[in-house]
């Protein structure tokens, strides 16, 4: 099985499997994310968007032609053997309840926020809050949307300062692993200070 150089940090003896979901707005680059992330084929249940969703699905690239209309499934085996299933999240608010259930038995969740709809993150925000999953916010960096100061974005997004906020490229592997790494060790914190 493949194994990253990439380190997660104090490991404690017995975790092995971890279930985290990537969720997000519409076309935040969820699928995009796990398909790049994942040591396997990833599961994929993306359709063609078609002219019904064309008042209520909205967003900012207005190329996509295809959305998640289930989930996503992929895998990655991080240092130290722990292996990660990730479940991605449809984006429609819609589909809250199919991302509830994605929820159940999650450790954690990120979420992918594209600069130019913040308030399009709320929701999945509030999923996580509301099922007492612990998350990190990763903000996909897309060409033409706007640069924010971290400040900025935490107010903005009123994420509480003991969250996590990285930047990535979902499209880049490496840059991808860093916001997994990090909410796996957030996740991990607690665990570790209690060991
Ligand atoms: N520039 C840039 N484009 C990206 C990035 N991530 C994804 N994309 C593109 O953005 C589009 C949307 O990506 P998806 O991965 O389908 O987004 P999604 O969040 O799964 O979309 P839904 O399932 O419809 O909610 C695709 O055309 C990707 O190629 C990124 O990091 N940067
Ligand atoms: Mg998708």
């Amino acid at each position: 099985m493949a194994s990253d150089a990439s380190s997660v940090r104090y490991l404690p003896a017995g975790t092995r499997a971890v279930k985290i979901v990537v969720l997000g707005a519409l076309g935040v680059g969820k699928t995009t994310y796990i398909g790049t992330i994942s040591e396997i084929v990833p599961l994929c249940t993306d359709e063609p968007m078609t002219e019904a969703g064309e008042l209520v699905d909205r967003m900012s690239d207005d190329t996509k032609s295809t959305t998640t209309v289930a989930m996503d499934f992929g895998r990655r085996t991080l240092d130290g053997g722990i292996v990660v299933y990730l479940f991605g999240a449809p984006g429609q608010p819609r589909f809250a309840d199919m991302i509830r259930s994605l929820l159940d038995g999650a450790l954690g969740g990120l979420v992918l926020v594209d600069t130019r709809d913040l308030g399009a993150s709320f929701e999945s925000m509030c999923l996580l809050e509301e099922a007492g999953v612990p998350y990190v916010v990763a903000i996909n960096t897309f060409a033409n949307a706007p640069f924010y100061d971290e400040e900025v974005l935490r107010d903005s997004l009123t994420l509480p300062p003991d969250r996590p906020l990285v930047h990535l490229d979902a499209r880049d592997v490496e840059s991808a692993k860093t916001g997994l790494i990090t909410l796996i060790e957030d996740i991990l914190r607690p665990l570790r200070s209690h060991a």
